[in-house]
């Protein structure tokens, strides 16, 4: 039985080096990068987010922790992802304006990789316009809009709208903490998804045949 716990700790606490060392470890002794994901990093995030949500810790430590996190899934990355020969197809992936929050996009990201995409990664703080400019130059079938704040999801709604009028053929997908199927419907995007997982297939169901 492997113990996450050390894992936890370490990352909570922003300890990048120690992280790193864990997470390699780990996967030498044959744990799965999935578990690792899951009940390790993930399961640390959510507990430093109840901390932040009760005011027990601040800004500064969700940030190294957030740093440590993105340290340990990028060790991970090559074990989530197994790339496809020829891309499946193109998905321009961002957070949306006003918002920073990029660990989430960054799974969803990894997970299209493997189900086969080529992805673009718009970034996060990214203007409609931006993300219409994007799909089209690069002729996408997928723009995936990913927002963490309940303030920031009326900019899902201005993307979706540019992007329409814009007249991109892509196919657009929305997720992130706050957003539900009915946002999803009520601003007239293709899809919503709650994890990353979902997200690549839903991004699978919604190309073209
Ligand atoms: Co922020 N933050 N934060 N934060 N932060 C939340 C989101 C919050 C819920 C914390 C809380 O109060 N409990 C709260 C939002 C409240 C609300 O609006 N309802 C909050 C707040 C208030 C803020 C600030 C306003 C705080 C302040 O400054 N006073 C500020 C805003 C900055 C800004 O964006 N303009 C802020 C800042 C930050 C940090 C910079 C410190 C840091 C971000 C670092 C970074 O991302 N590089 C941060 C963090 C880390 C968090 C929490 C703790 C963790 C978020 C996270 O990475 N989770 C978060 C609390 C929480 O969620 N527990 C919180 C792990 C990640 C894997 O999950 O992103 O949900 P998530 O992604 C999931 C799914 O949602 C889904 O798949 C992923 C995995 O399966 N998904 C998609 C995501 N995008 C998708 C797109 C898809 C499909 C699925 O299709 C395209």
């Amino acid at each position: 039985m492997v113990d996450f716990d050390v894992l936890k700790v370490a990352m909570k606490s922003g300890k990048v080096a120690e992280v790193n060392r864990i997470v390699g470890e780990l996967l030498a002794q044959g744990v799965l990068a999935k578990d690792i994901l899951e009940r390790g990093l993930l399961d640390a995030m959510n507990e430093v987010g109840k901390r932040f949500k009760a005011n027990e810790v601040f800004v500064p430590e969700v940030l190294v922790a957030a740093r440590a996190m993105k340290a340990g899934t990028a060790i991970l990355k090559p074990h989530l992802v197994e790339a496809g020969v020829k891309a499946v197809g193109k998905a321009i992936i961002g957070t949306v304006k006003g918002d920073l929050h990029d660990i989430g996009k960054n799974l969803v990201i990894m997970m299209l990789e493997g189900a086969g995409f080529e992805v673009i990664d718009a970034g996060v703080d990214v203007a409609p316009e931006k993300f219409l400019e994007l799909a089209k130059s690069h002729n996408a079938h997928i723009v995936g809009l990913s927002a963490l704040l309940t303030t920031t999801m009326p900019s899902m709604k201005s993307a979706v709208d540019v992007m329409r009028e814009g007249g991109t053929t892509a196919k657009i997908i929305i997720g992130g903490a706050p957003v539900t199927q009915s946002y999803c419907d009520s601003i007239g995007a293709d899809g919503y998804s709650p994890d990353a997982a979902a997200a690549a297939e839903l991004a699978l169901s919604l190309l073209p045949h």
